[in-house]
């Protein structure tokens, strides 16, 4: 299987988060992509290439020029205010305030954001636009004829909505490369989101659409990140009605049941008719990940890809969440080589 990787993700690398009332360093750190990129050489997966630049287009699909450009210019605006720490939002528009657009960069940060999970600093944009590229080369190599690919996004993306970051995620990595392939002519998409948080931002992109379809196998969200989204009875609408499956597990869920979950997607998907699969591959489901509860062990994750595999689609795996470091390449890698066979 063919991967694509960008140094870039380097350039992304925020120095904390708020986790039980401490500013502690943040989970979503660069070795995590490093681990992944190892295990695919140690296990010799395939090919590593770099991704082609496609440009701003297919990003402008998915998320809003406003956000765009909130997003590319923030770090120019606070610098310009003379600071160099990560940037963090500190206040939303929620219940009783007005979705405003203010003219102040914190309240523009706080608009365009549902958690203070997404730290913006100087190499941020960068890093997101070309884990966006990554996403893109993969969809690409599919395009031109490949039964899959794995694309080493990093930052990950499933969390960032068209005009939303937060949970880690900027730009919607998985829903780029969906909307490319029905942009190239596709009919039908299915994605898969097997991260163990709700995909909360791929799905309110495609709720309302009935050609991409999005499943979720995730911690049930009345206990877990992202609470607000996530539910079983979120079906979708309008177009989209049926097309938007949600398969919440209790903490503590193992393989027994994330597996029966997984079944369940999967002849949603076939029913579906699609045509091309899209993975967003989190591997924060595993038992030792530090901020998640299921109970993956290392051999699941073969056994996941061979699930997938027996769908018969072409697939393209997107990397999300995972953040046990030590285990991450193992975990991913082992459901590309599930899905290989
Ligand atoms: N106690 C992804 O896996 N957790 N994002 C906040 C605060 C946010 C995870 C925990 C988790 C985001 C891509
Ligand atoms: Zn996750």
């Amino acid at each position: 299987m063919l991967t694509f990787y960008s140094d870039d993700h380097r350039l992304h690398h925020g120095r904390c988060e708020l986790i039980d009332g401490e500013l502690k360093p943040c989970f979503e750190m660069p070795s995590r992509a490093d681990h992944v990129l190892q295990r695919v050489r140690d296990q010799q997966l395939g090919e590593v290439r770099a991704p082609s630049d496609f440009g701003r287009a297919p990003i402008e699909r998915i998320h809003s020029a406003d956000y765009l450009s909130f997003f590319e210019g923030a770090w120019a605006r606070w610098a310009a205010l003379g600071h160099d720490s990560d940037m963090l939002p500190f206040t939303w528009p929620a219940r009783t305030l007005r979705s405003v657009r203010p003219d102040n960069l914190h309240g523009q940060f706080g608009y365009y954001s549902f958690d203070a999970g997404a730290p913006i600093t100087a190499g941020t944009w960068r890093a997101a636009y070309s884990s966006a590229q990554v996403a893109l080369s993969g969809q690409q190599a599919l395009a031109a004829g490949a039964r899959s690919a794995f694309a080493l996004c990093r930052p990950p993306g499933h969390h960032a909505a068209a005009d939303l970051m937060g949970g880690y995620c900027y730009l919607n990595n998985a829903a780029i490369a969906a909307q490319a392939f029905r942009d190239q002519g596709v009919g039908r998409v299915a994605i898969l989101d097997v991260d163990y948080h709700h995909g909360n931002g791929t799905q309110s992109i495609f709720y309302e659409r009935g050609d991409v379809l999005f499943t979720s196998i995730h911690g049930d969200p009345r206990a877990e990140f992202p609470f607000f989204l996530g539910y079983a009875d979120e079906t979708g609408s309008g177009a989209g009605e049926g097309c938007n499956l949600n398969l919440p597990l209790s903490a503590g869920s193992g393989w027994e049941l994330w597996s029966a979950a997984l079944d369940t997607a999967c002849q949603r998907i076939a029913e579906h008719g699609a045509e091309v699969l899209v993975v967003s591959l989190g591997v924060d489901t595993f038992k030792d990940d530090p901020i998640s509860q299921f109970q993956l062990d290392s051999p699941d994750y073969l056994r996941m890809g061979a699930r997938i595999a027996r769908l018969g689609l072409p697939t393209l795996f997107v990397m999300e969440g995972g953040y046990a470091v030590a285990e991450i390449g193992i975990n991913a890698v082992n459901v590309l080589e599930g899905f290989e066979g």
